[in-house]
């Protein structure tokens, strides 16, 4: 897209500042016509406002709807509901209301791969940039992980990798992705959504002008319905990129062609053989050699925060998972795990309205002591006999280290939010981190 996208824009009101603000703020004072710029964000503190540039006026702790109905443009932050009233009325005074991923989308000259999905999102962004380095291609990955969209511009690239969260979706109408997928469809966010369709027609928005639209074969859920170029992954089915049988043991298949054994991949757990199956089908749908990238592809290690080991000292491993914050992360998590003793499984945190049941028949057939802690912990007490309820994850710990024996885990994937107790979920993974260094 071209920068007369912009033409008749001169006011323009950025709501929800943090990196994601901040990027779209430097972003506009980059381009070529000077706009006006104010910024809004309803918490009293927020992040990142130490970093404005001071010709930006921002209003914090409340709504300015003199700003907002004064602007040519509002740029939404994707954690700011689209169904706030104010955001509302903007709307209909007709001004156009977009993200930081739309802005990302009128500049952009260069391929974009998008994916979004309830889980495995960016465990598949960094592992196809990496393949894609590998490759030999200079390659921008961001979006909803690491760095915003908009700073990837920043720095020349011969491909984008973008991570897109439903809540950016909803604000993006422009993206064209030369490859976009959607992994799978599970309960999150119900605190954002009026149901599961409602959220499932988000992600969906990622397919609009895709030119290959990746979908899940075992998750009929992601598919778009229309006319479009879809292109299938699947564990159980014979397909464009699927596992079956070679040579006495199973390999990835790339349009009916084995590429590599499935035991060669260093990630283990069949969800991250299916994530696999999607780099490949991103990157060669791209157009990318994958043939050169296949060592990178067997050599992922994975994600700090997902299933990450961060401490194996006298048979005891404390693995950090604080990634999972839905109920089909934890399950995963729990579905790849071989331990010789009991596990320690912490859970718990803001559950956002979601059903824990789910977890109830698989945590029966494990030899199991449940943590349970922050806001939303009584909701798992009824889900397991061992249930013992804590406040803060110190508490647990100091507790747990005065159990564990050879043989144990401790695991911390507790299917929530971390808004409760911590910024994110990262700081919430860096003090597990911290605290299994110090206890075990
Ligand atoms: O990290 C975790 O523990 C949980 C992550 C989830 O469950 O996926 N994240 C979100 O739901 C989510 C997070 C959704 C962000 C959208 C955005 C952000 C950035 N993170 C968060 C809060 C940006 C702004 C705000 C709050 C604003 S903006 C504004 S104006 N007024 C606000 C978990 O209060």
């Amino acid at each position: 897209m071209t920068t007369d996208r912009w033409q008749g824009i001169e006011k323009v009101v950025v709501v929800g500042l943090g990196i994601t603000g901040l990027s779209v703020v430097k972003h506009i004072a980059s381009l070529p016509n000077s706009k006006q710029i104010k910024v809004i964000d309803t918490r009293p503190k927020p992040p990142g406002s130490e970093a404005l540039p001071a010709e930006v006026e921002l209003h914090s702790g409340s709504w300015r709807l003199d700003w907002l109905l004064a602007a040519d443009l509002v740029v939404s932050n994707p954690g700011i509901a689209l169904a706030t009233p104010e955001i509302q009325q903007v709307i209909a005074a007709g001004i156009p209301v977009v993200g930081d991923v739309e802005l990302f989308a009128w500049q952009v000259d260069k391929p974009v791969i998008a994916i979004t999905g309830s889980n495995g999102k960016s465990t598949v962004t960094d592992w196809t940039g990496q393949v894609a380095k590998a490759a030999g291609l200079k390659v921008g990955v961001g979006g909803n992980i690491g760095v915003p969209a908009l700073d990837l511009l920043n720095q020349s690239a011969d491909l984008y990798v973008l991570e897109l969260s439903s809540f950016q979706l909803e604000t993006t109408s422009s993206l064209a992705p030369i490859a976009a997928t959607f992994l799978n469809l599970s309960e999150d966010h119900m605190d954002r959504y009026e149901g599961m369709e409602d959220y499932r027609q988000a992600k969906l928005r990622i397919f609009d002008h895709a030119q290959a639209c990746i979908v899940n074969a075992d998750d009929k859920q992601t598919y778009p319905q229309s006319d479009k170029k879809r292109v299938e992954f699947s564990l159980n089915h014979r397909t464009q990129y699927c596992v079956a049988e070679h040579q006495g043991c199973e390999h990835l298949f790339k349009q009916g062609q084995p590429l590599c054994p499935t035991q060669a991949l260093s990630l283990v757990g069949r969800h991250n053989v299916a994530n696999a199956l999607v780099v490949i089908a991103l990157l060669s749908e791209a157009g990318v050699a994958i043939e050169k990238g296949l060592t990178a592809l067997k050599s992922y290690q994975g994600l700090t925060h997902r299933c990450q080991v961060v401490v194996d000292n006298q048979g005891i491993k404390w693995v950090n998972d604080s990634k999972a914050t839905n109920v089909a992360s934890t399950l995963a998590a729990l579905a790849g795990l071989h331990i010789a003793g009991k596990l320690y499984l912490l859970v718990g945190g803001v559950g956002k309205g979601a059903d824990f049941s789910e977890l109830e028949p698989v945590l029966a057939t494990l030899n199991l002591q449940l943590c349970c802690f922050g806001q939303d912990g009584d909701q798992f007490m009824s889900l397991h006999a061992s249930a013992k309820r804590f406040t803060t994850m110190e508490e647990i710990i100091q507790w747990v280290a005065s159990q564990v024996t050879s043989g144990d885990m401790v695991l911390l994937s507790p299917a929530c939010a971390s808004f409760d107790q911590f910024d994110n979920f990262m700081a919430r993974g860096d003090l597990f981190t911290q605290l299994a260094n110090a206890y075990a």
